[in-house]
């Protein structure tokens, strides 16, 4: 029986960067998730016996969650829902499966990076039919819906069985419980030359998957050792648990520190990798080198044509704002179209959509191209030891070369977590009010030569996005950038981005503090940090 409930509107449901991200126990008052389930599905039009994807990354509340959307999604009239088993798909994933069964939409519930548990933080997010997440278009109108809701539609049915690969109906619709791995690992063979890195296990090539205790898990054990043929043990903390062995599934120097540790050991593996909460976040590492997400983009697509899946070729590159401009100077060498985002996968979408660009990448560790329409971490995993296999390099020689040929972007994000709001507001509104002013200034020894905020205008679409973060650019390629995060769930969080172009090879081997020891000052000189926030120092560096 279907139950239309009466219900009273939350004002706090807008989504963020990436979806609705709250505390558990935020959603988990009377009618908050209800709401905004229902507040998803008043803003589509003509799903009626269309196919939805339902699925999460395993996080605490992501079983009772799913329940809830499968009845309301039968309850609103879908015809069917494809939802991983366990309630389990990551988000690369889940974008795949969208695709791959032409589903109108699916749900996705997840927060990401953030840490999961009873009092941790969980998420739900929108994804339209070209498997990427919903435009602002659609979340804001999911939002306008949420703040004048009245009611929403539920079957009254017994639970699903999650846990049983099969078909069942629920009312009129057709839940298809499905193998979570099974497509993925499928879509993976298909742009990456798995012989030439099983060839290069067999060989002795030694890697650290580390999967956080989250939804990677499953898929790395699939693909690197039942497929790759890596031995059994290259993939670390490969279960996924609610709350992710208590651990902050972000995979950053910070959190995925044992990692890091491990490939700074003289006796470390070739390459160590992690991926995050969901799945669409990678960190790479060789052996004594990070490599910044925003270099990754950059080697990445200047390596895509040794992997089958693209070796007719990059159609374009995009990066969002804050990532450094190594990316550029690839492009501008293949001579493709180079792509400035705002922060957020969702803006990618239309990109690759139109066939712009091939490869993205953000400087929030996350990589991937148009296979999905999500980042995509093990997707990123996998192009490298591609490389590798090929190239038969070191990550340090390979990077290093790049460097050489391309110049070297010094980068660092400094984030300042869970800083009053009111402050950080402050902070960002007094930039804006001296931007006029700024270029010709010298701050800490450099000279602005222009400072904005940033606004983008899609290409495809004409739409348009205000206030996407202050960007402050200095004589000879530096620059930092303020941003508040719209991904956390108690205060703000600050990030400023920091950059320094250095084309002299005789200069590449600097630390990164060093090199950009005079970014940092002009960034503390232009916003005031310590004053305004009290705060010292970042609490992670990335
Ligand atoms: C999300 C978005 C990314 C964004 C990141 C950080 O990633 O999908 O596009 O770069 O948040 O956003 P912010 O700086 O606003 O916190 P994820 O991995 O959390 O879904």
């Amino acid at each position: 029986m279907i139950r239309t409930v009466p219900t009273t509107p939350f004002d706090d449901q807008k989504p963020g960067t990436s979806g609705l991200r709250k505390k558990v126990p935020h959603f988990q008052q009377p009618n908050y998730v209800e709401n905004f389930v229902q507040s998803i599905f008043d803003s589509l039009e003509n799903f009626a016996g269309k196919t939805l994807v339902i699925g999460g990354d395993g996080r605490y509340f992501n079983r009772e969650v799913i329940q809830v959307a499968l009845k309301m999604a039968a309850a609103n009239g879908f015809g069917r829902v494809l939802v991983g088993r366990g309630g389990i798909l990551s988000t690369p994933a889940a974008s795949h499966v969208i695709r791959k069964f032409r589903a109108f939409g699916g749900i996705i519930l997840s927060a990401s990076h953030n840490p999961g548990g009873p009092t941790e933080d969980f998420g739900i997010k929108y994804n339209i039919g070209n498997g990427g997440p919903a435009p602002e278009k659609y979340t804001n109108a999911i939002y306008a819906r949420s703040r004048e809701i009245t009611e929403y539609r539920i079957l009254e049915a017994p639970d699903v069985d999650l846990d049983v690969i099969g078909t069942t109906m629920l009312g009129q619709m057709q839940v298809e419980v499905i193998d979570p791995v099974a497509d993925y690992a499928a879509l993976m063979e298909t742009l990456f030359d798995f012989d030439a890195i099983r060839a290069a296990f067999a060989g002795g090539f030694r890697m650290a998957f580390d999967a956080m205790s989250a939804v990677t898990g499953p898929y790395a054990t699939e693909i690197l050792e039942n497929r790759l043929g890596a031995p059994r043990g290259t993939v670390r903390n490969g279960t996924p648990l609610p709350d992710f062995g208590g651990h902050h599934p972000d995979p950053n120097l910070v959190h995925a520190r044992d990692l890091h540790d491990t490939m700074m050991a003289a006796d470390a593996p070739d390459f160590g990798a992690a991926s995050d909460g969901d799945g669409d976040r990678n960190l790479i590492i060789g052996r004594g080198i990070f490599v910044t997400p925003s270099d990754s983009l950059a080697l990445l697509a200047a390596n895509a044509h040794l992997a089958p899946g693209y070796a007719a070729g990059l159609k374009g590159i995009a990066r969002s704002m804050p990532t450094s401009a190594a990316a550029d100077r690839v492009a501008e060498a293949l001579g493709i179209g180079i792509y400035e985002t705002p922060t957020g996968w969702k803006f990618f979408g239309n990109l690759l959509d139109a066939g712009l660009a091939t490869i993205c990448g953000e400087e929030s560790a996350g990589t991937g191209s148009d296979h999905v329409r999500e980042k995509d971490g093990l997707w990123a995993v996998l192009l490298w030891l591609n490389i590798l296999a090929l190239r038969k390099q070191s990550v340090r020689d390979i990077v290093e070369a790049h460097w050489a040929e391309h110049g070297r972007n010094y980068y660092a994000r400094h984030d300042y977590e869970a800083i009053e709001t009111a402050a950080a507001n402050d902070l960002v509104a007094a930039l804006r009010d001296r931007l006029p002013d700024l270029p010709g200034q010298e701050v800490a020894g450099l000279t602005i030569a222009a400072a904005d905020d940033f606004a983008y205008l899609d290409p495809v679409d004409g739409s348009s996005s205000a206030h996407q973060g202050i960007r402050v650019l200095f004589e000879g390629g530096s620059r930092a950038v303020f941003r508040l995060s719209g991904t956390g769930t108690s205060g703000a969080t600050l990030r400023v981005y920091l950059e320094r172009f250095e084309p002299d090879p005789a200069r590449h081997g600097l630390a990164t503090a060093e090199a950009l020891a005079e970014v940092i000052a002009a960034a503390e000189a232009l916003a005031g940090i310590r004053a305004r926030t009290g705060r010292t120092q970042p609490d992670v560096i990335t």
